[in-house]
């Protein structure tokens, strides 16, 4: 059986390094296709089947704002790898999650490699991978690509879920009128697709993405009857449907972080406070 896991992570999360650990030597480089991206691939060291890491674009979101979200979306759309491993920078954790909840809606079974536990360590800060993993819904590890620790692991649960295809579901959800809003687009626009790839596209008709509704070819009739919803939600919460999300989102990964970083108390701090 052939699998094909996709790299996807913030630029400088160390991607880079994770793909270079995993592949070795066997790698060959390239564009995507019609870009002047630079697309890497590999095949996954001292693996007996073939499987196959695709190392995506670095990038913040899966907004199609830069060529690299654009890259990195329609590969994950179109090409529906079996499983995503999502690096993620544990130094940054507001910023390099943000990506990780638009991640977990395209419904692909996704591990979580929580990178940098090297210096996280080295500074005596502590991350609750358990409770993370169980806020996210995902499997988390604590990894550091550059010393290899826990990189095969992460790789060996990518390649366990690929082989279950594991549908993949986020924990997740807005708040109570949008959720009812996008639940009402899923069933009047999207009911033919994948349940699990309904969540992705109803938040982005949600937030007005041009994009896919020319994707999915969204008749005007059906775009006003969308546009009621939006603008119920957007009268009510004071804000526009995009902004919506994004501060959703921001809430969501603060209260997760209080809930799961620990800082090391200054000893310094502790002497003055006497
Ligand atoms: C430089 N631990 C530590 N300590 N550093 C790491 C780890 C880790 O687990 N993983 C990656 N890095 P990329 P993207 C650098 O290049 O893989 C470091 O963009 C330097 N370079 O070594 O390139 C990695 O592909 C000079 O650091 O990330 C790299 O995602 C001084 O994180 C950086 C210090 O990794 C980004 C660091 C000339």
């Amino acid at each position: 059986m052939n699998i094909t896991i996709a790299l996807a992570g913030n630029p400088n999360s160390g991607k880079t390094t994770l793909f270079n650990e995993l592949t070795g030597a066997n790698q060959f480089v390239g564009n995507w296709p019609g870009v002047t991206v630079e697309k890497k691939e590999g095949k996954l060291k001292g693996d007996i089947s073939s499987v196959n890491i695709i190392d995506l674009p670095g990038i913040y979101s899966l907004s199609p704002y830069s060529l690299e979200e654009i890259v990195a979306r329609n590969y994950l759309l179109d090409q529906r790898p079996d499983a995503v491993i999502n690096i993620v920078d544990g130094t940054n954790l507001e910023r390099n999650l943000y990506l990780t909840t638009q991640l977990a809606e395209i419904g692909i079974p996704m591990v979580i490699a929580v990178n940098m536990i090297d210096i996280i360590r080295k500074n005596g800060d502590k991350i609750d991978i358990e409770k993370l993993s169980e806020e996210l819904g995902f499997p988390v590890y604590e990894i550091s690509a550059l010393k290899g620790i826990s990189t095969k692991e992460v790789a060996d649960h990518a390649v366990r879920m690929a082989k279950k295809r594991k549908k993949a579901m986020p924990k997740h959800s807005f708040k109570g009128s949008v959720e009812h809003a996008i639940a009402h687009i899923e069933e009047v626009a999207l009911h033919s697709m994948p349940e699990e790839q309904q969540r992705w596209f109803a938040i982005k008709l949600f937030e007005r993405d041009e994009k896919v509704y020319d994707q999915l070819s969204i008749s005007p009739e059906l775009r006003k009857h969308i546009e009621t919803d939006i603008k119920n939600c957007e009268d009510e919460m004071d804000d526009d449907s995009e902004s919506i999300i994004t501060s959703s989102r921001y809430d969501y990964i603060t209260s997760i972080i209080n809930s799961v970083y620990s800082k090391k108390i200054k000893t310094e701090y502790l002497y003055r406070t006497r």
